[in-house]
């Protein structure tokens, strides 16, 4: 098996849920952080197809755009849905997500701590509500978004909601906004912080970061 290595900044990001993945189903890969020096360089080299990162090193290639990485780990290692109504649900909360994030780039960019806050109490409950609502149309919001098992759904949207409103330094704040908006979503979290014990040991040991 060729060595998996991801090159992306050194914070959680659009690099986070590809981490993610990778830890959860114990996948090898070397977590190459870069520094903003070392992309400038790098990015004037052509490192990256699109000048952007995350890329990916897999099978001999080296992929770009986050979601298309995801989408390439989740089939490569048969967690992404078999049908095509399985496969339009994964895709539109994947979307969806993507969108919110989207309205969220200046926050990032602007290393923009207050804005962020205000993002989440303005505009997180909003998504929540979206988001648990679609939950609870699958099993009663009892199981996973599609079907009985994880997908690339249930990893974009634990992304959202765990590394901004539930993990350490930022439960404190926003936790309420998710307990009501969102309980269940807030389950689902925990069930898939709970499924991996590989996982679970990565949060508890991974660094802090802003964003
Ligand atoms: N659609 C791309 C967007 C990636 C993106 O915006 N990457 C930013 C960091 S999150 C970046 O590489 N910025 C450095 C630059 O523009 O030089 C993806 O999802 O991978």
């Amino acid at each position: 098996m060729s060595k998996i290595n991801l090159h992306y900044f050194d914070i959680y990001g659009d690099g986070e849920c590809i981490r993610t993945i990778l830890t959860y189903f114990d996948i090898p890969f070397n977590d190459h952080r870069i520094s903003v020096e070392e992309w400038k360089n790098l990015k004037s080299q052509g490192f990256s197809e699109f000048d952007l990162l995350p890329a990916l090193d897999i099978d001999g290639l080296r992929l770009v755009d986050t979601e298309s990485i995801c989408n390439y780990i989740a089939r490569k290692y048969e967690f992404y849905p078999k049908n095509f109504i399985d496969t339009y649900l994964v895709d539109s909360i994947c979307e969806y997500r993507k969108f919110i994030l989207g309205s969220f780039t200046e926050i990032l960019i602007g290393d923009d701590l207050p804005g962020w806050e205000r993002f989440i109490h303005e505009k997180m409950p909003y998504f929540l509500r979206k988001f648990e609502a679609r939950l609870e149309k699958n099993n009663g919001g009892f199981t996973y978004f599609v079907d009985v098992s994880i997908t690339m759904a249930d990893f974009m949207i634990f992304d959202i909601i765990y590394n901004f409103c539930l993990r350490p330094g930022k439960i404190e704040k926003f936790g309420n906004i998710v307990d009501i908006n969102a309980p269940k979503c807030k389950t689902l979290c925990e069930r898939i912080i709970n499924s991996s014990d590989r996982f679970r040991e990565y949060l508890k040991n991974r660094p802090y970061r802003k964003f």
